[in-house]
């Protein structure tokens, strides 16, 4: 299975891994300050040399209870450091958004691929993906990062999730996104709880039925707290069991933390599945 995003086209037989490069400002500042951004790209850099596939830059954190970042706050965040990193290093950059106005500009700034964890639902996001060569990760959630922990609910949480993917896919196509140029992802914690997770971990080869490569994010995440008791700080044996169990349940791109402990783990998956 091959991946096309802007100017790359990434084969999928081998698992890949996306290193997150959260662009997170001083906490007195409003973001786009330079050291925030010196630090990220910085940080971009080192997940790339320890051998990510792709790196994700994300300017607006979207987990449960965060708050919303203004339109002008991303964009001084994330595009200089789309801009840095394109240059700097030779892997594709997505970014992080649900955004429209950030998907273009993003994608002017040189990112070859949009991450939107509200799969291109807000208004004009199917055209900014349409308009250029990007490719799209379309991901599953329920509710607002505001609202989606208070009580998800589903009668079967892996069919919702698949025939919200089909859905979403098929919207896509409709746009003229080729298929060739979409990921799917279940969204671990977005609108979750804990055995609505874990069911997807265990059911995740069934979403491979769309005929689209899965990607995963379960690095760090607070289902692996709940299963371990420990912090986030102290998850990475869990997220890299984690990570290994999507790989061999049939996912194809991994997005994590913990760049180069994850590229070792699928090396092992990799010789024991000959994948
Ligand atoms: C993800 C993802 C993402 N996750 C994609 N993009 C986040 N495609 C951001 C917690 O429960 O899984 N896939 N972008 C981060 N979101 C969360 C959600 C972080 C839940 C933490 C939690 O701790």
């Amino acid at each position: 299975m091959r991946f096309r995003c802007g100017a790359y086209t990434l084969d999928c037989s081998r698992p890949l891994v996306m290193g997150i490069v959260n662009v997170t400002p001083d906490s007195f500042s409003d973001g786009g300050r330079f050291a925030d951004i010196e630090a990220a790209v910085r940080h971009g850099v080192e997940l790339a040399e320890q051998g990510a596939d792709l790196l994700d830059v994300g300017g607006e954190s979207t987990r449960p209870g965060a708050a919303p970042v203004s339109l002008g706050d991303e964009l001084r965040r994330v595009i200089p450091v789309i801009e840095a990193l394109a240059t700097k290093t030779h892997v594709p950059i997505s970014v992080d958004t649900y955004k429209p106005e950030v998907m273009r500009a993003a994608l002017a700034a040189g990112a070859s691929m949009i991450n939107d964890v509200f799969a291109l639902t807000q208004p004009g996001a199917l055209e900014a993906v349409a308009a250029g060569n990007a490719g799209v990760c379309l991901m599953h959630s329920q509710g607002t990062p505001q609202t989606m922990q208070l009580d998800p609910h589903y009668d079967d949480v892996t069919r919702e999730v698949r025939e919200f993917l089909r859905a979403r896919v098929q919207a896509c196509e409709a746009h003229g996104i080729a298929r060739d140029r979409i990921l799917v992802d279940p969204g671990f914690g977005f609108g979750k709880n804990r055995a609505h997770n874990v069911t997807l971990l265990h059911e995740l080869n069934a979403l491979a039925e769309l005929g689209q490569p899965v990607l995963v994010g379960l690095s760090r995440k607070s289902v692996l707290g709940r299963l371990t008791g420990n912090t986030v700080d102290e998850r990475l044996h869990a997220s890299i069991a984690a990570a290994v169990i999507s790989v061999m349940k049939g996912a194809r791109i991994v997005r994590v933390h913990d760049v180069g402990a994850t590229v070792d783990a699928l090396k092992i998956v990799t010789a024991v599945e000959g994948l």
